[in-house]
């Protein structure tokens, strides 16, 4: 087997985002683009030699091509050990967990989420390091330096290996190993979780679905909740990955998830509705007739996380991202545990879940997750759900209630433009943010500015500062906007507008949504005039 560096020039558009590095297909598909980033990431690390490389990926279309492409960098770079899925199938929490469980030195994730999949529609490449998180901006910041001056790659010229079977093979010094992709991901969840509890849950009579939506979750889904824990077969629908997945719109919310929705809210309802997204790092509740907001479900999780006697000892605090609602900020109050917040993106809890400032961490975007992995982890979120049932004894719809009532509900909506114009939207964001200084005590209607401004955000262990393009404006009356850029699209931009209100009035509790937060999109269009820069009437998505 030769080692040999090919010539190569560099592609301006390599520039990761909230979560790696995502594109369309298509552009991935260019001779090399593959090759550059990977190396570019290889030439951004050093001292690993010799050490492993966890690889696998979601399932996606043209994963298959990448992978051979990394598995010949990896071996010519030096590997000592490449860990691979079967088929190349391996979720991001499967990954994280594989990072700790082998002390490898990193994981390439090729994925693009939730976003979705096929020829015509986006791939992604993401770099866990040893900590089994997504690498922090100081190190992607190195990355995309080196890919845009990038000259030659590394490479081998030894035969593609066969990933259907697990086994051992050797590549010149290097040896891979292609291990079953559940396995090891569902025994370890056997630790965390009282597995009969859950299962007398089902023995009960419980019933659910799990949408896992064509895309990565299937095969950990059918092990975990038909086989280990006897629910019935059937229970899990879409459960064999595909690389399109059948069309779908991997994203496990309301919109892109609507026939499991529809199910929720039918006459044959099962009592729990589940789902996740492309990679399995995210999860959608619903109960039966009942839709269990993120930020609500993270609440009742952090209420009841030292119940389940893997955390009991282990409570140390919480973190959320900044546009999520701060239901769990009133729940743990009492409690004296600190809540941390943080900018949108999971790396930004690594190094509070590492230094045990926190123990559980979620967003309002479907991801939630705890000191268990450095990686956001859906099948967990479910699981630890159903076992604070078995638990409590309660419906999903009781604790989420008996916690309004408690505490007060923070209603939270997020308004997506999608497909705008980058430059145009980017603007737009500047120019907010221009404004913000002239907002404090600024009235609109019974809203009055508390405070405005851009989002600075200082790692309270690390001191890294990170400067998100954002505007945050909060009310007197316990509400907020936020407006940012999405930071994973592969083309154009979203513009995500959040509002947020919290109300202490149990006649309000039940009232629709979009009637709650109708003068906070209100606010949001006077100050940000985006429909009326945009052409647009109304948002693309409203969740
Ligand atoms: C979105 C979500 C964010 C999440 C990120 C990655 O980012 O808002 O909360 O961490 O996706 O999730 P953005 O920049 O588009 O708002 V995943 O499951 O796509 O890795
Ligand atoms: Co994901």
């Amino acid at each position: 087997m030769d080692i040999f560096s090919v010539k190569t020039t560099p592609f301006q558009d390599q520039q990761t985002g909230t979560g790696g590095l995502r594109r369309k297909t298509s552009v991935f598909k260019q001779k090399h683009y593959v090759e550059n980033f990977v190396q570019s990431i290889f030439d951004a690390c050093s001292g690993f030699e010799g050490k492993t490389l966890i690889l696998g990926g979601d399932g996606r279309y043209f994963n298959d091509r990448a992978i051979q492409a990394i598995i010949k960098l990896s071996v010519a770079n030096q590997f000592g050990r490449l860990i691979i899925g079967q088929n190349g199938l391996l979720s991001t929490p499967a990954v994280s967990h594989l990072i700790h469980k082998h002390k490898a030195f990193g994981a390439l994730i090729l994925s693009a989420s939730h976003n979705p999949g096929g020829p015509d529609g986006d791939m992604g490449i993401k770099f866990d390091t040893h900590t089994g998180s997504g690498a922090q901006e100081s190190l992607t910041n190195v990355i995309c330096e080196k890919a845009r001056t990038i000259d030659r790659f590394w490479t081998c010229d030894m035969p593609d290996v066969d990933l259907t079977k697990t086994g051992i093979t050797y590549a010149g010094a290097t040896e891979i190993q292609v291990i079953d992709s559940v396995y090891d991901y569902a025994a370890y969840m056997q630790q965390i979780f009282d597995f009969p509890a859950i299962k007398g849950l089902f023995e009960k009579g419980f019933t659910m679905r799990y949408d896992a939506l064509n895309a990565s979750s299937g095969p950990y889904a059918h092990y975990i909740f038909e086989k280990l824990l006897g629910a019935p077969v059937g229970t899990v629908v879409r459960g064999t990955p595909l690389p399109d997945f059948g069309g779908l719109h991997p994203e496990p919310n309301p919109v892109y998830a609507k026939d499991l929705c529809d199910l929720a809210y039918s006459d044959n309802a099962p009592d729990l509705c589940c789902a996740s997204d492309g990679d399995s790092d995210r999860y959608l509740l619903v109960a039966n007739h009942f839709y269990i907001t993120p930020s609500d479900a993270f609440a009742v999780m952090a209420d009841h996380i030292a119940e389940i006697p893997f955390y009991k000892d282990k409570v140390y605090g919480f973190a959320r991202s900044m546009p999520t609602a701060w239901a769990v900020d009133l729940v743990v109050k009492d409690k004296g545990y600190p809540v941390y917040e943080t900018p949108t993106g999971w790396k930004f809890f690594e190094s509070l879940l590492a230094n045990k400032k926190i123990t559980l961490c979620g967003e309002e975007s479907f991801g939630a997750s705890s000191l268990h992995m450095g990686e956001k982890d859906g099948i967990w979120a479910i699981l630890l759900w159903l076992n604070i049932l078995a638990y409590t004894g309660k419906t999903s719809e009781e604790l989420v209630t008996e916690m309004w009532d408690k505490y007060g509900r923070v209603f939270y909506s997020l308004h997506n433009y999608d497909g705008l114009d980058g430059k145009l939207a980017a603007q737009i964001v500047d120019d907010v943010v221009k404004k913000l200084p002239t907002l404090k005590g600024k009235k609109f209607g019974e809203y009055e500015v508390e405070s405005a401004g851009p989002y600075i955000y200082t790692d309270p262990i690390t001191k890294e500062v990170s400067s998100v393009p954002c505007a945050l404006i909060t009310f007197t009356n316990k509400s907020k906007i936020i407006m940012r850029l999405s930071g994973t699209t592969s083309a154009g931009a979203t513009y995500r507008i959040y509002l947020l209100r919290q109300v202490n009035d149990p006649a309000l509790y039940r009232q629709d949504l979009q009637i709650v937060v109708k003068d906070l999109a209100d606010i949001a269009e006077e100050i940000s005039e985006v429909k009326k820069r945009t052409g647009r009437s109304a948002p693309s998505v409203i969740l």
